[in-house]
């Protein structure tokens, strides 16, 4: 039996930024539940909730100090509770985020652990007496000196989120009965933030795909989500189809699936950060798109769609067009994207074409990735507004401004200040205008979903390349004697391509007359369309 979240599709909503319910211009859970017939509407299938637990916020939430209470900045347990219970009334599931390759330093275990050398908690954490090179991904070393206790302490991310000791045991118990505390709840599943991350071995500076990694996860299937009917997905920086599969074969008991990222480091000069800038090849983003429909084995592998998430900036903004084809480049995103093998998701506010925002100045931002990079390079010597731009171009705040539903004052996000300032394009773009377009992007998506819960050729067909040039992605979905043409240019500019073959009935299109014949066509820019072989 194909398990449901073959065929779901997910939507991930950044809490703080979704819906305020009480006026403190902060997203919160009372918030979420007022927006779930909206999502209904959309047709997802499941939420993956960003972080909510207990934190103190330095990393908005991924940094975690308690994972059995809820942060009140969100509301309680109660309310959490109540969201599980009416998501599910229109079945929704909600799948919880779980961080767990780091606690904040707020977290008892870590307030415990640095207390003195021969602290019961010291072993939960990990701890040297002199650093080596690793570094964080948030700037600078991966270790802090921690005066009072006389040793450095591992981060690799913010020093305010020290890495646990996963070959402490007591640590990985720890963690799965957090975690089936959590499925008693009635959770739809787990994304796994880092999870790439918990087998290291720090000395040998190994830190993703280290050698405990997939004993580690079976280990906790075992002890957690086995034998139930849950999602599991692991945000995988590092994945390549080989290890897709290591990680989700189901005959390994590991993980429902991947989320993978190579299409990532494309508009990025190779061997540097994601900061230092170099312009998409379409044919390169068509390679990785492909590479990861062909080379995994999808009986023995799963892997996500996506385009956005809270790290990665809006994609029209990136890598379409937000002005003039910001509708046209949307739906072929979309339409690109949603036709394939896997299981896709949609970040808030992409399926109304959200935008990013771009900046002045660094007082304007929030992330503390963002912050930390500027600082630094400022001070090897880069320039201010080199820094600034490379944050407007890539910097995580740019998915994580306020919802846009409608157009009164702040977007109908709230009725307070904002915690990150809307963006003013909210006047034209907003859900309230999208769901009154019948022609919007909102309905694109619809469909699109309506497409893959009605259509078995969406979930399991095989994927077929068809020849076109590098802007143009053109593949069949087969199954049976069923076959789907999906066709996109990706580019702004026109671009000639051969139809294999007649098409009968159209499935989706996002400029009128699709093509429909065989032979020799030009693609208007941005144009998509799907249609049935006859
Ligand atoms: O992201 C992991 C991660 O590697 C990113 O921080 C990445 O380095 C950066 O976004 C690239 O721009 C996960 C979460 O999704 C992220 O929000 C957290 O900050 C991070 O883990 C730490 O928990
Ligand atoms: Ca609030």
């Amino acid at each position: 039996m194909t398990p449901w979240w073959k065929k779901a599709v997910v939507y991930q909503i950044y809490p703080k930024s979704f819906q305020d319910s009480n006026g403190d211009g902060i997203g919160d859970l009372q918030g979420i539940i007022s927006r779930l017939d909206y999502l209904a509407k959309l047709g997802i299938d499941a939420i993956w909730l960003s972080p909510v637990y207990q934190s103190p916020g330095v990393d908005n939430g991924y940094d975690i100090s308690d994972y059995r209470a809820i942060n009140p900045q969100f509301g309680t347990m109660a309310d959490m509770d109540e969201l599980i219970k009416e998501a599910a009334k229109r079945k929704i599931k909600i799948v919880m985020d779980l961080v767990v390759n780091h606690t904040s330093d707020q977290h008892e275990w870590f307030v415990e652990a640095r207390k003195s050398q021969d602290n019961p908690y010291r072993d939960y954490y990990i701890w040297r007496d002199q650093p080596n090179d690793l570094k964080s991904a948030f700037s600078g070393s991966a270790w802090k000196y921690d005066e009072a206790s006389g040793q450095y302490y591992l981060h690799l991310f913010a020093p305010q989120q020290p890495d646990l000791n996963w070959t402490n045991p007591h640590v990985r118990q720890e963690v799965y009965d957090m975690m089936n505390y959590w499925i008693d709840k009635g959770i739809g599943g787990f994304r796994m933030d880092v999870i790439e991350l918990i087998g290291k071995d720090p000395d040998k500076e190994i830190t993703a795909n280290g050698p405990m990694l997939h004993p580690y996860l079976q280990e906790m299937n075992r002890a957690t989500f086995g034998d139930k009917d849950l999602m599991t997905v692991g945000e995988t920086w590092g994945a390549t189809p080989k290890i897709a599969e290591e990680y989700s074969d189901p005959a390994r008991h590991e993980l429902s699936m991947v989320f993978q990222f190579e299409n990532q480091s494309l508009d990025q000069q190779p061997g540097k950060s994601k900061w230092d800038l170099k312009p998409l090849d379409l044919g390169e983003l068509k390679q990785v798109l492909i590479k990861w429909q062909t080379e995994i084995d999808f009986d023995h592998a799963w892997n996500s769609l996506f385009w956005e998430n809270h790290d990665i900036p809006r994609v029209i903004s990136r890598w379409g067009n937000d002005t003039k084809y910001r509708v046209a480049s949307a739906k072929m995103f979309a339409i690109a994207l949603h036709l394939m093998h896997g299981t896709p998701y949609i970040f808030n506010g992409e399926e109304l074409g959200m935008t990013n925002y771009p900046v002045k100045s660094i007082a304007e931002l929030n992330d503390v990735e963002s912050i930390n990079m500027y600082h630094e390079r400022l001070a090897q010597g880069d320039k201010a507004e080199d820094l600034i731009h490379a944050i407007n171009v890539k910097g995580r705040d740019n998915a994580r401004r306020p919802m846009q539903w409608n157009n009164t004052p702040n977007a109908g996000f709230t009725e307070g200040k904002p915690w990150l300032a809307v963006n003013p394009n909210y006047h034209e773009i907003n859900a309230e205008a999208a769901l009154a377009d019948p022609d919007s992007i909102f309905y694109t998506y619809q469909k699109l979903i309506k497409l893959r819960h009605e259509n078995p050729i969406v979930v399991d067909g095989d994927f077929e390349e068809v020849p076109a040039s590098d802007q143009v992605l053109a593949y069949y979905r087969i199954l049976g004697d069923e076959k789907w043409l999906v066709v996109a240019n990706m580019g702004e500019s026109e671009a000639a391509f051969t139809m294999p073959d007649d098409l009968g009935q159209m499935l989706i299109q996002n400029y009128e007359a699709a093509p429909q014949k065989a032979g020799r066509v030009v693609l208007r820019p941005y144009e998509a369309f799907a249609g049935i072989v006859l």
